[in-house]
């Protein structure tokens, strides 16, 4: 790994420190975190599914153990010595076929360090509308850092256990419904001194103007969290802004006539920890001028309903209609995902997904071929 960097916000140093202080401040007052608690009758604690659908994000403590992080840790570190030297290059710096290359899904995403490469673009279906500042990165940064990694369960069976974790579908299950179905699955990378910003922006693409909206009509996402995340390079949310439909981002910027949005919060986590974040809060992330990595497993369900029959938008992958085929298919990595835990970690019970009721799947050497470019299947709502 990279030694700690020196670098700043600039101009917005000051000012940014005594923002990152309140958010810091805010994100342990609203009382949204704690384990994951289950009812004796094993449903998900409601005090939680209360306070998730207040705030728009909830932070689960202690959810991975320390083994389990030291294998995410062994794949990210094979992961960063795999990548391109270079962006466009196909080889690592051993020379070997360079990870992500060749593929048909996306993959690799890269920004200029500490840069903005959504914000005030027209990328993503414009969802990104105001720029972040881009604070000056040292003088011997590369040129780009690859910041994002789509499909990321090919790259790294750690986080497909993750992705099998039964805690953590028992809650897709109680947010989403027994037939929850998948989104997508990345990798943020937020290298200190070096970690792109991700603009304030609202995920949902397909169902703002349904007639049956509502709070979770575009699901949500875990993001669990390897070296933990602080206020510098976590995401920040505006709590509560996942009930008010689509909103003007530009607006809000306008009005607080910085990019500091008042009231946002930090997801402040320790390693271990995994938040679940409502995909239609707004959210973001600032560039990353601190000394600490951020390596987030981003790993998102959607209810059946809002998938079934519609045409997704376009953004993770090619426009289709998603049909019952399609969420069967890409719904096999929850079975893979489940599976591959159970042979990580024999003595932990697993998860039964209620959709595969009666089948079985087998994470071997066959799967593991199959499961390239599995995110051309993602269900981009
Ligand atoms: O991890 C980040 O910095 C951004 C995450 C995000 O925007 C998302 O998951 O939608």
């Amino acid at each position: 790994m990279n030694k700690p960097v020196t670098v700043d916000y600039g101009s917005e140093e000051v000012a940014m420190r005594a923002y990152l202080r309140e958010g810091e401040r805010l994100a342990f007052s609203i009382g949204n975190r704690g384990p994951i608690r289950f009812t004796p009758d094993g449903k998900l604690h409601p005090d939680i599914l209360d306070a998730y659908w207040r705030c728009g994000f909830y932070v689960f403590e202690g959810v991975l153990g320390a083994d389990e992080l030291a294998d995410i840790e062994a794949d990210f570190q094979s992961i960063l010595d795999r990548l391109p030297t270079e962006k466009y290059a196909l080889v690592d710096a051993k020379g070997r076929p360079a990870l992500g290359v060749g593929h048909n899904a996306p993959t690799l995403f890269w920004s200029k360090p500490l840069g903005d490469p959504f914000g005030g673009t027209a990328a993503a279906g414009g969802r990104h509308p105001v720029k972040m500042f881009e604070p000056k990165a040292a003088a011997d940064a590369p040129k780009d850092v690859v910041y994002l990694i789509l499909g990321s369960l090919q790259f790294s069976e750690a986080h497909l256990r993750v992705y099998g974790h039964p805690d953590l579908l028992a809650v897709a299950a109680a947010v989403n419904g027994d037939d929850f179905v998948p989104f997508n699955e990345a990798m943020f990378i937020k290298e200190p001194g070096r970690g792109a910003s991700v603009a304030w922006h609202q995920d949902g693409l397909t169902h703002w103007n349904s007639p049956d909206w509502d709070q979770g009509s575009h699901g949500f996402n875990f993001m669990a969290q390897l070296y933990g995340c602080t206020p510098a390079n976590g995401v920040w949310v505006v709590p509560g802004s996942h009930k008010l439909g689509k909103v003007d981002i530009r607006a809000m910027v306008a009005e607080a006539g910085t990019e500091r949005l008042p009231g946002a919060v930090p997801i402040v986590c320790k390693p271990g920890d995994v938040a679940i974040t409502n995909r239609q809060a707004v959210h973001g992330s600032f560039a990353n001028t601190s000394q600490d990595w951020r390596v987030t497993l981003n790993f998102g369900f959607h209810r059946r309903r809002s998938v079934l029959g519609v045409t997704g938008g376009g953004v993770h992958n090619a426009a289709a209609v998603y049909d019952a085929d399609r969420i069967r298919e890409r719904a096999t990595m929850i079975g893979y995902g489940i599976d591959a835990r159970k042979q990580r970690f024999p003595a932990e019970r697993s998860y039964a997904y209620a959709p595969h009721n009666g089948q079985t799947y087998r994470w071997d050497q066959d799967a593991r071929a199959k499961i390239r470019d599995y995110n051309l299947m993602d269900l981009s709502i």
